[in-house]
Order: C-alpha cells, then sequence, then structure tokens
C-alpha cells in the first residue's frame, strides 16, 4: 500500500546550523553520507519539523522517495505524501502555497518547498535535510502515523 513519490529533487536551502558545540569543545563537522547509499527515515506527522540527520553540501542534489500514509486528524482517512489535491495551503500552515498535508521540506533554516513528483532537488545550502507534513501550525498535537522516506544523495 502506501504511495511511492519519486521526486528528483533537491530542495531546500539550508543556513548553516550554528554550532552548539560549548567553547573548549573539539567539535567534528558532520560527514557527508555515502554517496548512492539509501537513507531510510521516518517523517512523524506529529511535529512541524523532521531532521533527518542526513547532511548535504551546498549544490548537491538527492531524491526522495516517499511511502505510507498519516493521520493529519484523530479519524482522518490515511493521507499520502500527495496530500490533499485542490487544497492550498494560507498563512498560518507549515509551508503556505504548498499543497494541504503534502510532504514538504528544506534545508538547515532556508525556503521551504513542497516535495514533489518531479524537478531536481538540491541543497542550496549547507546542512541537515528537515521534512515534514504540511499541516496548520496549532495542530500538529492531533497527528499520528509517520511517512516512511529514502532519501539518496546523487
Ligand atoms: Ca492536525
Amino acid at each position: 500500500m502506501g504511495t511511492a513519490r519519486r521526486c528528483r529533487a533537491a530542495v531546500v536551502s539550508l543556513v548553516a546550523i550554528a554550532s552548539s558545540a560549548a567553547a573548549g569543545t573539539v567539535y567534528a563537522a558532520p560527514s557527508v553520507p555515502d554517496q548512492g547509499a539509501k537513507h531510510e527515515v521516518y517523517v512523524e506527522a506529529d511535529r512541524p519539523w523532521n531532521n533527518t540527520k542526513i547532511w548535504v553540501e551546498e549544490g548537491q542534489t538527492f531524491t526522495i522517495e516517499a511511502f505510507g500514509t498519516v493521520e493529519i486528524s484523530p479519524g482522518a482517512a490515511g493521507t499520502t505524501p500527495n496530500g490533499r489535491e485542490g487544497c492550498i495551503a494560507g498563512e498560518g500552515w507549515l509551508v503556505p502555497e504548498a499543497t494541504c498535508y503534502s510532504l514538504v521540506g528544506r534545508t538547515a533554516d532556508s525556503e521551504p518547498t513542497e516535495i514533489d513528483d518531479f524537478g531536481g532537488y538540491y541543497a542550496k545550502e549547507t546542512g541537515y535535510i528537515y521534512l515534514g507534513v504540511n499541516d496548520e501550525n496549532d495542530v500538529f498535537f492531533d497527528n499520528s502515523g509517520a511517512w516512511r522516506v529514502e532519501i539518496t544523495v546523487d
């Protein structure tokens, strides 16, 4: 079951994440995931953003495939990563102008975008890839489930 979406893409720009290392701490920068390796992550529906812990360098391209369904409110029918067709998120949503309840992503603190079925994703800035369900910001708490996502760094 579950709708597979193949997305060639790079999403998402990033702003370098501020280091939280305390002064005097030896801090190792994250390494780029093995290129060509497929990384499996879960996008939990009950929080705005999920840090995939997949680190990409500026300009790097990657593909995203997403599977499964989540509930965007108690008892709601399962929602695939495609979201609710014909519904465009407004102000107060995680990513306004993107499809309601669709898979959205960003890198670091860059402008987020909808992860759709086509188009190339690339990291506009160096940092982690974040993914989420495009719900209204104040009603993530009643969501449940997770999409399974496979990210392959080109
Ligand atoms: Ca909700």
